[in-house]
């Protein structure tokens, strides 16, 4: 592995750096704490290029691979883990289409999704069945050509934004994995409609709501694959969207320890800066050491699968090193800056909070481990 950044690399990162600290780090107090939906910033993101990253650039996007994308991720989660969330749901909610896709469902969805300013989510999580995909309700009738959706999808990023929605239903809830199909829904699709945001502890700035399908009506040229692939498609594509997953957390715990390390160097305790004393350098040292490793997990499962290797084990790791890593440091950072820290005159406060939905969306870091192990068992 070589990841020495080329020009256009350093570049992409470079931009993306810029606009994590020009445009969304002013904002990101503030969205936090009103819980505003900053659509503004994200359709600025958008015309830069640095959201719907996995749009091919044959269907007008950006078409970065996994490696790059992971570049632009931390770059922007440093500026604020919620508003990059609400960017890289964008991919995950296209990620199923660029897996499965006929090259016409490719074309029609890409330029709909990137032609004008249109967010993505992904519904795949239901109040019964969060980790166990297996187990979904949501039914898909069949109706002549047509399928018919009734049920409701929960935890959905972009849940009450989004212009598209992939949606994973099934024919019959007794087959288990073997039943389950994945669709492509326009957001106004007749029967589509999002329930309240919720009121979360971290990342507000994000939209996530319940969304209910009541007779929803879905052509099967919008169906993405065969019928009953539907689970392999959603395990396919978490794959390859664990490591952006793991580059946000690297953003969240950077940012933390560079707050850190700033602090400390001009908080006196006793006379001198606390950055004198050895207890403090010790947790910025492992701060820096553990984001060090999760930022080379995270690129080193990008780049695997943009060389076209299976690495479900690598992305999990990736997702649960780095997710368990942003949790540690921001612990930490609070810590370093003391009672300042627990206030919300300080960032890292934020960071924390920000910090523990990491090791619990896609997929819970138990899930990540049971799948680490499973493959493991499998060699
Ligand atoms: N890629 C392709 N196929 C896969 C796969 C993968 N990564 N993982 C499993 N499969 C296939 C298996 O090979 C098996 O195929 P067969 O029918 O040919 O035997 C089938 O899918 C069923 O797999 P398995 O028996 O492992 O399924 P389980 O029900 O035991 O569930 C877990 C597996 C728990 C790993 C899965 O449900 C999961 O990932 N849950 C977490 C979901 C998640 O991340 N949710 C977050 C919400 S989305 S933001």
């Amino acid at each position: 592995m070589d990841f020495e950044l080329d020009d256009a690399q350093l570049a992409l990162q470079e931009s993306a750096r810029r606009f994590a600290a020009q445009e969304i780090a002013p904002i990101a107090a503030r969205c936090d704490q009103s819980g505003e939906f900053p659509r503004a910033v994200l359709k600025q993101a958008w015309e830069l290029g640095l959201s719907h990253v996995c749009i091919p650039a044959e269907h007008g996007g950006t078409g970065l691979g996994l490696f790059d994308t992971t570049l632009v991720v931390e770059e922007l989660a440093w500026g604020c883990a919620g508003i990059t969330t609400s960017i890289m749901a964008n991919d995950l909610g296209l990620t199923p289409i660029l897996l499965a896709g006929s090259p016409e469902q490719r074309k029609e969805w890409f330029e709909f999704a990137g032609g004008e300013f249109r967010l993505a989510a992904f519904c795949l999580s239901e109040p019964e069945a969060g980790s166990d995909v297996a187990g979904l309700q949501l039914l898909a009738e069949k109706d002549g050509g047509d399928y018919i959706l009734n049920g409701a999808k929960c935890w959905i990023t972009n849940g009450g934004e989004a212009g598209l929605y992939t949606v994973f239903a099934t024919l019959d809830r007794s087959a288990r994995h073997k039943g389950i199909c994945a669709f492509v829904l326009e957001g106004d699709a007749p029967g589509l409609s999002p329930g309240k945001k919720e009121d979360k502890m971290g990342q507000r700035a994000s939209d996530t709501r319940v969304v209910h399908f009541d007779g929803v009506r879905v052509p099967a040229r919008q169906r993405l694959g065969q019928e009953g692939e539907g689970f392999a498609i959603a395990m396919r594509t978490l794959d390859s969207t664990r490591p952006s997953i793991g580059a946000l957390a690297v953003g969240i715990a950077r940012r933390a320890l560079e707050e850190s390390v700033a602090y400390a160097r001009e908080r006196r305790a006793f006379g001198t800066p606390i950055a004198g004393f050895q207890a403090v350098q010790f947790m910025l040292a492992d701060m820096a050491k553990d984001t060090e490793a999760a930022r080379l997990l995270t690129r080193q499962s990008a780049w695997m699968i943009d060389r076209g290797l299976r690495a479900s084990k690598h992305s999990a790791i990736a997702k649960c090193f780095a997710t368990d890593v942003a949790m540690r440091v921001t612990t930490d950072a609070v810590q370093v800056h003391g009672g300042n820290g627990y206030t919300r005159e300080y960032p890292v406060e934020k960071l924390m909070r920000d910090a523990k939905l990491m090791q619990i969306y896609e997929g819970t870091n138990q899930i990540q481990r049971m799948v680490i192990a499973r493959e493991l068992l499998k060699e």
